[in-house]
């Protein structure tokens, strides 16, 4: 009996030249001097998440810090196969939202905060991701409850302003929590430019330039700690961040 002809395999490329998801979820929590509270924020995720039927892994992208965060997070991910830490030489907001999620290798990814994560909204924006692109949960959506002090509602209140009146921002809130679909957003964040927290407002701006279907849903907010900065230090550090969003999205 003559062999049959080998049959030829080409292996499987996806349409923005990446590898297809080999999870279903990827959690990244830029961190940066954060070793008084990461053991006990990595320990909850992942002792929430141990029930959960999924894969999934944590990436901790750290970068700049002057304590002992980096070995703390190295630490952690010995004991934990989940746990995944990255790394870059200078302090960046932007870069290490920018490398943990090009790094994600889950279909799902979700953007937490070291002071500043919720398993509830893990699991309602794995929902969403069926219907949109990007969850974002809102300080602003009128159910939720923002606990924290007057003066940091108000900078976001005002922040929120000028993105509507001088950015053309259809939503309410940039800032916090968000979940994303790894195929709609990667293009995106390869686009981003921006190193400090305005980083979440460029990728929200550039995702509804982009026409990326974005719903907002609410969230509790109860401050985990007091902030690292005045409002003093806040305010003009904000309107210096929307001078470099402004020229950074000057082409859409
Ligand atoms: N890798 C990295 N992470 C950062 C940097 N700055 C802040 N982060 C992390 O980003 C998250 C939010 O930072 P916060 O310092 O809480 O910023 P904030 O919420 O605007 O300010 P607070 O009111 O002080 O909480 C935390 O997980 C930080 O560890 C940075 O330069 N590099
Ligand atoms: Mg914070």
């Amino acid at each position: 009996m003559k062999p049959l002809p080998a049959v030829e395999t080409s292996p499987l490329v996806h349409t923005n030249g990446t590898k297809p998801p080999a999870l279903a979820l990827s959690i990244v929590i830029p961190i940066h001097n954060e070793v008084a509270i990461l053991a006990s924020v990595v320990g909850g995720i992942t002792a929430e998440l141990a029930a959960l039927a999924e894969r999934y892994e944590l990436i901790l992208y750290e970068n700049g810090s002057t304590d002992e965060t980096l070995e703390l997070a190295r630490q952690l991910a010995q004991r934990q196969p989940e746990i995944v830490v990255k790394t870059s030489p200078q302090a960046s907001y932007g870069a290490a939202v920018k490398g943990g999620i090009l790094a994600a290798q889950g279909e799902r990814i979700v953007l937490f905060n070291a002071d500043l994560w919720d398993i509830p909204f893990l699991l309602e924006s794995s929902r969403q991701l069926n219907t949109y692109d990007i969850v974002v949960a809102s300080k602003r959506h009128p159910g939720s409850r923002d606990e924290r002090p007057w003066n940091r509602r108000f900078i976001t209140w005002g922040f929120n302003m000028v993105l509507r009146l001088l950015f053309g921002f259809q939503g309410t809130d940039t800032h916090g929590m968000k979940a994303f679909k790894r195929a709609a957003i990667w293009p995106i964040i390869q686009q981003c430019v921006t190193d400090k927290e305005i980083f979440d407002t460029e990728v929200i701006l550039r995702a509804q330039a982009a026409g990326l279907k974005i719903i907002e849903v609410p969230v509790i907010v109860e401050e985990t700690r007091p902030s690292r900065y005045s409002p003093l230090v806040r305010i003009p550090r904000t309107l210096r961040d929307l001078n470099t969003l402004r020229k950074a999205l000057r082409q859409l």
